[in-house]
This record gives structure tokens, C-alpha cells and sequence, in this order.
């Protein structure tokens, strides 16, 4: 078996391997000097080139890793607070390191494994790999897997011989779901505007009044734009019966100790945000519904605690629930 034919043998129902040279990307110097991304490296020369990373690297193998779930448990009705599919259960983060790991050790060669940590921009690693092209929504989609998957890589010194163009497939064509669905329109036929897109607003600092009406019940996260997108249908979706997973419960989140938030959220995808910006969302989730006496009790009791941080958006949270009464 050539390295190549062990790398791609690695690949399973759900998960893609591609293989891409590790020259500079060129071709999204000009975009990334245009915006200001959050969360990213800021040396836009380590963003392009591979080797300032990895001084040896010579090709890239990518993988992406399907993480779509649903919901097969009872309800019950205590106040909880939706979450995207990504930040459930064990941060991908680590699940699909330990894959290219396994995959660096199968296939004997050197490089250095990155999953989001990596100052290189992601998606193009996967376009580069030819696994697959951006979707309206900004997301990138592949054939098998749809959109609802995270990307990771390895820089290796090895030459491989890069994975073949597939098909070159239209997937948007005119459907416009994504654009249609997105509350707070971030998705438009001429790109996607991190700015306003809810995802981002549930991990950003501070968030003005509008905002904390955009974000509605999320916790952290959003795939509304996924979630209408024909090509994530079909996917394989992980059974969660556990409600606790899926939707958190808000009364826990906020009177937790650190070290309990350590124990439930930090081995999660959305535990690096930190627990106070967590509770923030809580508490505006319990004012973005429908007059509840048990939400505003949560609140009254929370504001005991006398919070800095959270004190404003608790104070416009008990607002917001009395002046509603009605929602
Ligand atoms: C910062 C960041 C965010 C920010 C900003 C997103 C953004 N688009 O920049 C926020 C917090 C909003 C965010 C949200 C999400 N993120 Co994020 N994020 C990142 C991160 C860390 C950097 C992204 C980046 O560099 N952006 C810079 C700009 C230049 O990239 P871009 O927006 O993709 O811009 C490109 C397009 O304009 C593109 N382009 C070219 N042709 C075309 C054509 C069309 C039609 C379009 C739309 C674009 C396009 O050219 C640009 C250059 O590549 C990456 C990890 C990484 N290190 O790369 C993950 C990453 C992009 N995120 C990921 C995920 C899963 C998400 C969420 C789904 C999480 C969630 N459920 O809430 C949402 C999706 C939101 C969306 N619709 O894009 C995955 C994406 C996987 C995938 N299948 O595409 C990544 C790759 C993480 C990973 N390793 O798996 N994210």
C-alpha cells in the first residue's frame, strides 16, 4: 500500500480525507486583509503559509468529521436553552485530533496535527484538499457529508500526490433556504457578514440591545442556516436522549460552581468561552420568551449574587419579562 492509499483507507461513514501541496494561500491574502476576522491569528502572512506554521511542511491531509444530532429524549418543562449541535457532548476539538493522530501513526508519517488551533484558514484547507466548495451560507460543503461537519488537518513533510478534482457540483444552484432562514439576515446572495450572524453574537463580549434580541434562546451557537439546507438531510445524526445535553438546563448553568462548570462545560466546544458569558445567554433566553413567573424568579435570585458582569443584562432581562407579560 502507498501512504496515500493508507491515508485514504483511514476514512469511514463519517468522516471525508483529502490531500493537498502546502504552498501559500495566495489566492485569500487580498480577502483577509479586507476583514477583520474574530477569534483568528492576526499575521495574515502565518495565515497563508503553511511552512511558517510547520518549517518542513510539504503537503496538507484534511479530514472533515460529520457532527450532526438529534433529539430522541422526553421533554420535560423545566427552562432550558438551545445549543448548536456542535457544542454537545465531547468537544470535537478533541474527537477529531485524536483521529488525525491515529492517522499520523497508521500511515507512519511526521507533521503536526491542528483542529481550529491552527493559524490557517480552515475551509480553504479543505478546498485546497478537494473535498469540497463554500455553500451560500458561507459553509463549506461536501458531497457525503453535507455541510454539518468540522474540519482538521495535518501538516506533514511527505510529498503526496494531492486527491483528485471531483465533480465539479453546483450545490446552491438558486436555492436561497439559508438566506431565507437566517433570523438576522448575516447571509446574503453576495456573502456572509460574521457581524450580525447569531453564532458569533453568542460568543461575542458584550451585546447592545439588539443584539440580545437577535440571539434569542441560544446559549452558544447557531445552525439555523444548516438545519434548512437540503444536503444535511440526509447526514448521519448521533441519537442524544439526554435533555441535559441537548437543551441545558438555564437554573443549573447559572448557580453552578466554577468547578462544576469545569466538570459539565469545559470539555465541551462551548466551555472556552467561559461561564460568565454562558450565563449572560442564559439570562437573556429567559427574557426572549413567552411571561414565565419561574424565569423571572431565576433572575431575582441570580441578581443577589450582585454579578458585575451580568448586572445589565439582568436589569434589562427583568425589563424585558415585566413590560412583556405578553410576549
Ligand atoms: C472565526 C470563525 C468563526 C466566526 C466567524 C465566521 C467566518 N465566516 O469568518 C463565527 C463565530 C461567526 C463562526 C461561526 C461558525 N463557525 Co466558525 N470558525 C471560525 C474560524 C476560527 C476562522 C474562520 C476564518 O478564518 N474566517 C475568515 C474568512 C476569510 O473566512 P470565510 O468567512 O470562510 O471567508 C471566505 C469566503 O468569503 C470565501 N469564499 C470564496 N468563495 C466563496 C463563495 C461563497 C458563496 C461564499 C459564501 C464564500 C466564499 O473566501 C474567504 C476566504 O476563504 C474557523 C477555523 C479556522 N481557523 O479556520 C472556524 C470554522 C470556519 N467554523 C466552523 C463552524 C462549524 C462554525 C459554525 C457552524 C458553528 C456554529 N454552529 O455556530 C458557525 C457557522 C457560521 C457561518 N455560516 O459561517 C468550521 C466550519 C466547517 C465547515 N463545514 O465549513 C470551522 C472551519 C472550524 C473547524 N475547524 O471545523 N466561526
Amino acid at each position: 500500500m502507498t501512504i496515500e492509499e493508507k491515508i485514504y483507507s483511514f476514512e469511514n461513514e463519517n468522516t471525508v480525507i483529502g490531500i493537498g501541496d502546502a504552498s501559500p494561500f495566495y489566492e485569500i491574502e487580498e480577502i483577509l486583509k479586507s476583514i477583520d476576522t474574530p477569534f483568528v491569528e492576526k499575521d495574515i502572512k502565518k495565515r497563508i503559509d503553511p511552512r511558517l506554521t510547520y518549517e518542513n511542511a510539504n503537503s496538507i491531509i484534511a479530514m472533515g468529521l460529520s457532527y450532526d444530532k438529534i433529539f430522541v429524549g422526553q421533554n420535560d418543562n423545566r427552562l432550558r436553552a438551545s445549543l448548536s449541535v456542535g457544542a454537545m457532548g465531547l468537544d470535537y476539538h478533541i474527537i477529531l485530533r485524536q483521529k488525525l493522530e491515529e492517522l499520523k501513526a497508521y500511515a507512519k508519517i511526521e507533521g503536526l496535527v491542528f483542529v481550529d488551533t491552527g493559524p490557517l484558514v480552515d475551509r480553504e484547507v479543505f478546498k485546497r484538499c478537494n473535498l469540497g466548495k463554500f455553500a451560500k451560507s458561507g459553509n463549506m460543503i461536501n458531497k457525503k457529508l453535507g455541510t454539518i461537519f468540522f474540519i482538521g488537518y495535518i501538516l506533514t513533510n511527505e510529498r503526496l500526490e494531492p486527491t483528485k478534482k471531483q465533480e465539479d457540483i453546483d450545490y446552491c444552484k438558486d436555492c436561497n433556504m439559508c438566506i431565507k432562514a437566517c433570523p438576522s439576515g448575516c447571509i446574503r446572495e453576495d456573502g456572509y457578514d460574521y457581524k450580525n450572524c447569531i453564532s458569533y453574537l453568542t460568543q461575542k463580549k458584550e451585546l447592545d440591545e439588539k443584539e440580545r434580541y437577535m440571539i434569542k434562546r441560544q446559549l452558544y451557537g447557531c445552525d439555523i442556516c444548516q438545519k434548512v439546507c437540503p444536503y444535511n438531510k440526509k447526514v448521519l445524526k448521533e441519537e442524544i436522549s439526554d435533555i441535559d445535553i441537548f437543551y441545558p438546563d438555564i437554573e443549573t448553568l447559572l448557580f453552578m460552581s466554577n468547578k462544576e462548570f469545569e466538570k459539565t462545560y469545559k470539555k465541551t466546544a462551548s466551555g472556552w468561552r467561559g461561564k460568565k458569558v454562558l450565563q449572560r445567554n442564559a439570562i437573556i433566553s429567559l427574557a426572549n420568551r413567552p411571561y414565565s413567573k419561574e424565569a423571572l424568579d431565576l433572575i431575582n435570585k441570580k441578581e443577589k449574587e450582585n454579578n458585575e458582569y451580568l448586572s445589565q443584562y439582568i436589569a434589562w432581562a427583568k425589563k424585558r419579562i415585566q413590560q412583556n407579560g405578553i410576549f
